[in-house]
C-alpha cells in the first residue's frame, strides 16, 4: 500500500481542493501531464451535506451523507471521463476518503444528491446505515482525550461528527464497496481522512478487501491502491503515527513544521544537512511529505504557523527544498484564495464552482491560486523527475543559510536565506555545458529567460543567488527543461 504507481518518470502529487472533475481532466491533458506530474488528490468524490446556512464552506465535503457520487465537483459520469484522461495522460488520481464518520447534527438536511438522514437517529437510507452501525455509546472527543485516551479518540466524534464502527461487518461492507468502486473506475489509491480516529487492526481488514488496481486504466497486474493515511503526529499524545505504519504510508505533518520553521529563518539551513529519520521524521518509503495541506494553511485541523501561499518567498523555498531532497513522497497544496478560514470555492450565487481561468502567463484566475502553475514550483517537479532515484551528494554549506548539494550527477540546487549574497565556485556534479536555472526563468525554444550556469570539466561553476532576489533559490538539472 506504499506504491503510488506513478507513470515512469514521474513524481508529485498535487492536491486539487476543491476543483471539479471536467476542469482536472483538462488540466491533466493541458498542463499535469505534459509537465511531468505524477498524481492528483482530489476533494472528496462522495455525496456531502448542503449548507447554505454558512454559504457553502469548503468543509462541507467532510460531512457524508453517502456513498453516491455525485458533489459540486461533478457526477459519475463526469468523475468516470476524469479517470480515463488523466491516466491517459499519465496522471494518477487519489481520493480523499471520508469512512470515520457521516454528518454531523447540521441545520440542514439536504446532501448534494438530494438524499437526506434521520439525524436524530443515526439513519442515513441512502447507504443504508443505522444507529447500530455506529460506536456506542455516544460520546464527543474533548480535547485532553488526545493527550490521554486513544480510546475515546477513536471511539468518540470527532468535532460531534457521527461515528462509524469500522468494527461492525455491515459498516465495512458498505466502506469497502464505496472504495471498490473508486478502484474499478480507475484510481490509484487514497487519502484516509482522520485515520488517527480509527483502529489500525479495522483498517487493516479494510484495505486488505480491495480490488488490485485496475489494469485497463495502464496499471501493472497485482498493484495494490496507494494508501496514505492523515495521522496528524507532532509528538506527545496516546496515538502515534507508528501504528499505522505496518498498514499503510502515513501523512509526516512534522515536515511542514519544520521547513516552515528554517525557511522562515528560524532555524539555520545548514542543519538540513541531515534531513530525514534524523529529524525525528518517519521512514522515507512511510511518508508522504508536504509543507501545507488544507487544513493547516487556513488555521484549522489543531494548524497554524505553517508557510502557505501568503508567504510567497519561503514557501516556494520550502516547497524547493521539498521536491529536491530525495526524502519522502512529496505533496503540494494548490489552493483558491481565502479571506476567512470558513470560505468555499469560487461560487455563484447557485453555488456551481466556477471554475479557474487560465491567464496568458499560465498562472491561474478567478479567485484560484494554482500553486501547481507557479514557474518556480512545477520547475521543481520537472528537477525531482530529473533527478529520479538518485541519492543526495556533494551537500556544501556556508555554516549558516547558504546551502547546495547534488542529486548524483542529474541535479544541482542552492538555496540562500542569509542577509548576504551567495557567490561560490560550487560542485554541480553536472556534466559539462550550460544550464538555465529553472528558478528565475524558463527555456524558451534555445534561450534562457532566467540565470544561465555554465558548468566546467570538472563539474564546477560559479553559483549567485543574491540575497534581494525575487526567490532565493537556484536549480539546475540534466533535462530539457534546464539543459542548453
Ligand atoms: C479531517 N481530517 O482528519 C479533515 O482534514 C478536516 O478538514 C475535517 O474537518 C475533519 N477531519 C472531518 O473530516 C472539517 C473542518 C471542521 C468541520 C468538519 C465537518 O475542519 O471545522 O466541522 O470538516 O464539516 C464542522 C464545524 C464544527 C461542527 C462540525 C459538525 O466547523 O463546528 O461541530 O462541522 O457539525
Amino acid at each position: 500500500y506504499k506504491n503510488p504507481y506513478y507513470a515512469s518518470g514521474r513524481s508529485v502529487n498535487v492536491h486539487l481542493f476543491e476543483w471539479k472533475w471536467n476542469d482536472i481532466a483538462d488540466e491533466c491533458e493541458r498542463f499535469l501531464g505534459p509537465r511531468g506530474f505524477g498524481g492528483i488528490q482530489i476533494s472528496p468524490p462522495n455525496e456531502n451535506v448542503v449548507l447554505w446556512t454558512y454559504n457553502r464552506p469548503w468543509w462541507e465535503r467532510y460531512q457524508p451523507m453517502s456513498y453516491v457520487l455525485v458533489t459540486r465537483s461533478g457526477d459519475e459520469r463526469q468523475f468516470a471521463d476524469m479517470l480515463r484522461r488523466c491516466n491517459n495522460a499519465g496522471v494518477r488520481i487519489y481520493v480523499d476518503a471520508i469512512i470515520n464518520h457521516m454528518t454531523g447534527e447540521p441545520p440542514e438536511n439536504f446532501g448534494t444528491a438530494g438524499n437526506t438522514a434521520v439525524y436524530r437517529d443515526w439513519y442515513y437510507p441512502a447507504v443504508p446505515y443505522r444507529a447500530e452501525h455506529f460506536n456506542w455509546p455516544h460520546c464527543v472527543i474533548d480535547g485532553s482525550d488526545y493527550m490521554n485516551n486513544a480510546w475515546r479518540v477513536r471511539n468518540c466524534e470527532l468535532v460531534g461528527l457521527k461515528d462509524l464502527n469500522q468494527g461492525h461487518e455491515h459498516t465495512r461492507n458498505m466502506i469497502v464497496n464505496f472504495m471498490n468502486e473508486l478502484i474499478d473506475l480507475g484510481v490509484a489509491g487514497f487519502r484516509i481522512d482522520a485515520a488517527k480516529h480509527m483502529w489500525p487492526h479495522d483498517l487493516r481488514i479494510i484495505y486488505d478487501r480491495l480490488h488490485n488496481l485496475n489494469t485497463a486504466h495502464g496499471f501493472p497486474a497485482n498493484a495494490r491502491p496507494y494508501i496514505y493515511q492523515e495521522v496528524i503526529d507532532y509528538g506527545g499524545e496516546a496515538i502515534s503515527r507508528d501504528e499505522y505504519t505496518p498498514i499503510g504510508a502515513v501523512t509526516e505533518f512534522r515536515v511542514g513544521m519544520e521547513l516552515s520553521n528554517a525557511f522562515r529563518g528560524n532555524n539555520q539551513l545548514r542543519w538540513l544537512t541531515s534531513w530525514g529519520p534524523q529529524w525525528g521524521l518517519l521512514a522515507h518509503s512511510d511518508a508522504l511529505t508536504f509543507i501545507d495541506n488544507h487544513d493547516n494553511e487556513r488555521g484549522h485541523g489543531g494548524g497554524g504557523g505553517i508557510l502557505t501561499y501568503k508567504e510567497p518567498r519561503p514557501y516556494k523555498g520550502a516547497i524547493a527544498f521539498l521536491l529536491a531532497h530525495p526524502y519522502g513522497e512529496p505533496q503540494i497544496m494548490s489552493s483558491f484564495d481565502f479571506w476567512d478560514s470558513e470560505v468555499g470555492p469560487p461560487m455563484d450565487h447557485s453555488g456551481n464552482i466556477i471554475s479557474p481561468s487560465i491567464n496568458s502567463d499560465g498562472t491561474c484566475g478567478n479567485g484560484w491560486i494554482c500553486q501547481h502553475r507557479w514557474r518556480q514550483i512545477y520547475g521543481m517537479v520537472a528537477f525531482r523527475n530529473a533527478a529520479a532515484n538518485t541519492g543526495m551528494n556533494d551537500w556544501w554549506d556556508n555554516g549558516s543559510n547558504q546551502i547546495a548539494f547534488c542529486r548524483g550527477g542529474n541535479a544541482f540546487v542552492a538555496f540562500n536565506n542569509d542577509y548576504w549574497d551567495l557567490n561560490q565556485n560550487l560542485q554541480t556534479c553536472l556534466p559539462t555545458g550550460r544550464y538555465c536555472d529553472v528558478i528565475s526563468g524558463i527555456k524558451v525554444g534555445s534561450t534562457c529567460q532566467g540565470k544561465t550556469v555554465t558548468v566546467g570539466n570538472d563539474g564546477r561553476a560559479q553559483i549567485q543567488v543574491g540575497a534581494n532576489e525575487y526567490d532565493m533559490m537556484l536549480a539546475i538539472h540534466i533535462g530539457p527543461e534546464s539543459r542548453l
